[in-house]
């Protein structure tokens, strides 16, 4: 019986495996740039984040109705619920699908239906983040978020995703106000390709209550000493840095290092049909590596629970 947890950093676009990719595309008459679901997955040899974002959004592309959304949603949960989730909070990209002629409605309607479903089907509770893509315009983010206000029941919180550097969190200081003025949580993700002084800034200046990834803290003691008395939870995810080539492998990962240092670490699949693995997978492949033992897989699957946005009493209760 895999360990009860709960994922905080699972982009649902990014749980799109290469057979539902090809169902949908034959379902919605898209021509995919692939033979095969065999030479899709050769394709997943990453050089580092920018690499793997323009397949993934690429790929994209056979997602058009709410019935697929709802099929991709389903398909996550059912594979999550196996992996002992038990609770998931799950990222998508409106401007990823908005600029492609889907509208918002369709993504976030979609996904309620499987979403709603899916404490009765699979055991799971779910909430939903929504990300501004970060190489994109604040103005954009702006009004993503304004597209979004008819939803704001179905979301949680929102995140920052995609191409880091360059695309430092200050840029989106007004969207995350705005946010936090509509009363939604929040996330970015910061220190995964980008240096530790983006952790800083996105803690500062968009006074985010969680970071995802926060890898890179390791560059900068001073940082890890904030992040550890701040209990700062930082969502890791140990099998993406080394496919984009954060890290060279696996042994390498400072996962270890960081629960020592007394970091709130909780470890997450961020982009599991292209990563190798979902978030069970994830323990194990640690577990193997690095020699994480019981006691730190504990730690780690209370701390997801403590992390999430649940209140205090749900939280206790699944531990
Ligand atoms: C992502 Cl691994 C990762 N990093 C940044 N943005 C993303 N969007 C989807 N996966
Ligand atoms: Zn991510």
């Amino acid at each position: 019986m895999p360990i009860p947890k709960a994922e905080l950093h699972l982009h649902i676009e990014g749980t799109l495996e290469p057979e539902l990719a090809f169902a949908l595309a034959a379902r919605n008459d898209v021509e995919l740039p692939y033979a095969d679901t065999e030479e899709l997955r050769k394709a997943y040899l990453f050089e580092d984040l920018q690499s793997f974002l323009d397949l993934y959004y690429g790929l994209m592309a056979v997602l058009r109705t709410e019935a697929d959304f709802e099929e991709l949603a389903d398909a996550y949960l059912t594979r999550a619920a196996a992996q002992g989730v038990r609770h998931a909070e799950i990222f998508f990209d409106p401007q990823a699908h908005i600029a492609r002629g889907v509208p918002i409605g369709t993504v976030i309607e979609g996904l309620s239906r499987a979403l709603d479903r899916s404490e009765e089907r699979h055991g799971v509770s779910t909430r939903l983040i929504m990300c501004f893509l970060r190489d994109e315009s604040a103005e954009s983010a702006m009004e993503t978020l304004r597209a979004a206000e008819p939803y704001l029941d179905r979301i949680i919180g929102v995140g920052l995703d995609s191409a880091e550097v360059g695309h430092p969190p200050a840029k989106f200081k007004e969207v995350y106000e705005a946010a936090a003025a509509l009363g939604l949580r929040l996330v970015a993700h910061a220190g995964e390709e980008g240096p530790p002084a983006y952790i800083t800034e996105a803690l500062d200046v968009l006074r985010v209550e969680r970071v995802d990834h926060g890898l890179r803290c390791v560059e900068d003691p001073e940082l890890v000493e904030r992040l550890v008395r701040e209990r700062v939870p930082l969502t890791l995810c140990p099998l993406s840095n080394v496919r984009l080539r954060a890290i060279d492998m696996l042994e390498e990962h400072p996962l270890a290092r960081m629960l020592d240092a007394g970091l709130m670490c909780t470890v997450n699949s961020d982009d599991p049909a292209y990563f190798g693995g979902y978030v069970d997978d994830t323990f194990h492949a640690v577990r193997e590596a690095l020699g994480i033992g019981q006691e730190q897989l504990r730690t780690l699957a209370r701390n997801s629970f403590e992390a999430a946005f649940l209140d205090r009493n749900a939280a206790d209760e699944e531990l």
